[in-house]
């Protein structure tokens, strides 16, 4: 049976030309600086986000422990949404391994946090407290519905910050999401944030890595806390030759995933038993409800699996479908057609 996997945009495989480019790259150590695909690779992400300078790593959360790590010492305290992945879904790493004090404020169902809040939670200079160094942003908010945060809501949190004296880190894990969703070039969403890393293997196809930006004397210093992490490559050229053609050719198509989202969510929302919010469907992660008591989330993923469809259930009542590339909305009314037959068994 062949599977329609909505588990997540993390699932996609890499494109002919992506192998393709793999197979051909021109490669060196890295570590030495000498990978000259890595090197193309990293100077054409930071252009494209508008920053001076860009570091490949492993994986989104490497991304995001790098930068946090660069900007905070131990002891330092980040601010942080309630809801976003640095928190929830990074086993901890900024604690057990930077020895960083997360302080949480909430995140408001579309992703953002509230200005008040983060004002109210920096701390005062004073011997009892650990001294804020940090906010982090998620765009698009994966756990908040995929909501694309705008340039002008990330301009007024870095104009806080830097105001009173502590650095932004956005974790754009998604970020060609939030901008073809926003219909802006990437650069303004990422505008005045002091780092933030993307990840080429969700969206975008690639089959690893993540990238951060940043300045030149923050990269330079990121590079560092990447080789302590073990995180330095070395002929990780096969990986940037595919990140090469995954900034060259797998935005644009992302409009494509968000209409086949859209054409999901419509489908679940004339589905009894099902409830979803269609306002809140603004990218490629559709989450929704099972409504009907007789059945758990869990037990939905299972018959949907038994028919070949593949979804997350992310808490007992709650699900989770992303859209990517691979998936057709042939896919899509399958899909559909696979949930009515299951909630009207
Ligand atoms: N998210 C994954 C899971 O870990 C939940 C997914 O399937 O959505 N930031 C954000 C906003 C993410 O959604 C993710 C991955 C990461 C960081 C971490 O990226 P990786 O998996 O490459 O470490």
């Amino acid at each position: 049976m062949e599977m329609i996997d909505l588990r997540s945009d993390t699932v996609t495989l890499p494109s002919p030309q992506m192998r393709e480019a793999i197979y051909h790259a021109e490669l060196g150590d890295d570590v030495f600086g000498d990978d000259p695909t890595v090197n193309r690779f990293e100077r054409s992400a930071a252009e494209r986000m508008g920053k001076e300078a860009a570091l490949l790593v492993v994986s989104g959360t490497m991304g995001n422990l790098v930068s946090i790590l660069t900007h905070c010492g131990r002891g330092a305290e980040v601010i942080l949404g309630d809801r976003c992945h640095t928190h929830l879904y990074e086993a901890g790493g900024i604690s057990a391994l930077g020895g960083i004090h997360p302080r949480t404020v909430p995140n408001q169902p579309d992703g953002t946090l509230r200005l008040e809040d983060i004002e109210a939670a920096i701390r005062p200079d004073n011997v009892h407290f650990p001294r804020t160094r940090l906010v982090c942003l998620e765009n698009t908010h994966n756990r908040c519905d995929g909501a694309a945060l705008t340039a002008e809501y990330t301009a007024r949190v870095v104009d806080l910050a830097h105001r009173r004296g502590f650095a932004v880190h956005l974790d754009g894990a998604r970020i060609f999401n939030a901008a073809v969703a926003l219909g802006v070039d990437v650069r303004e969403l990422a505008r005045g944030v002091d780092s933030l890393s993307f990840c080429l293997s969700k969206g975008l196809a690639a089959p690893v890595g993540s990238v951060v930006c940043g300045s030149k004397s923050f990269i330079a210093e990121a590079r560092r806390t990447r080789k302590m992490l073990g995180g330095g490559m070395r002929q990780a050229g096969v990986l940037a030759a595919a990140g090469i053609v995954a900034l060259e050719t797998m935005i644009d198509r992302i409009r494509e995933d968000h209409e086949n989202a859209a054409r999901l969510a419509e489908g679940i929302a004339r589905i009894g038993g099902l409830s979803i919010d269609l306002a809140r469907v603004q990218t490629n992660i559709v989450y929704f409800d099972v409504t009907a008591q007789r059945l758990k989330a869990e037990e939905l993923v299972q018959r949907l699996g038994a028919r070949g469809v593949r979804i997350l259930s992310t808490g007992p009542a709650r699900l989770r479908a992303v859209t990517h590339y691979g998936i057709t909305a042939g896919d899509i009314d399958q899909t559909i057609s696979v949930l009515t037959e299951v909630m009207n068994a």
